[in-house]
């Protein structure tokens, strides 16, 4: 049980005007903030970070989306991160997310779902990595 997770608020909801508001919904959840920074990736940092998901019919439309504005970058702590941070944002679709849930109140569609949250302690050390280096966290 790991006490790091990665998150990005997305394109959607930085254009949006949601980041302060996600991130004290992400402060008032317990998630302390390790490192943070505001960023536009290029198309090939989009197809590089979400290469997991290169056979998937979206990966195109994914990688167009997460690079077509600014996002911010996050690692968060808290006991358990990975699992606690996926509640609290809810699920991938918003037609499937609790209330309270970030997505439940600023996620568009199962594309424009405003928030990333890594799926495992390994990959919350890889993705933060991507963004992040060592000397970057606090
Ligand atoms: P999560 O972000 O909840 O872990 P994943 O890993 O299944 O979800 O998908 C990664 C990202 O790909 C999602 N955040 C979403 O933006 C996008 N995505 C997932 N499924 C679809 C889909 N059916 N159509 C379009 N985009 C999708």
């Amino acid at each position: 049980m790991g006490n790091i997770t990665f998150t990005m608020i997305k394109p959607c909801a930085v254009a949006g005007g949601h980041s302060g508001e996600i991130l004290a919904m992400i402060a008032g959840g317990g998630f302390k903030i390790k490192a943070m920074r505001m960023l536009r990736m290029s198309k090939a940092d989009a197809e590089s970070f979400y290469s997991v998901h290169s056979a998937r019919p979206f990966y195109g439309e994914l990688t167009d989306f997460m690079s077509s504005g600014p996002i911010v970058a996050a690692v968060l702590e808290k006991e358990n991160a990975v699992a606690e941070y996926r509640k609290f944002i809810g699920s991938t679709n918003p037609a499937d997310a609790a209330e309270g849930t970030v997505r439940k109140r600023f996620a568009k569609s199962i594309q424009e779902n405003a928030v990333h949250g890594s799926d495992s302690d390994e990959n919350a050390l890889i993705e933060a990595s991507f963004f992040f280096a060592s000397r970057d966290l606090f």
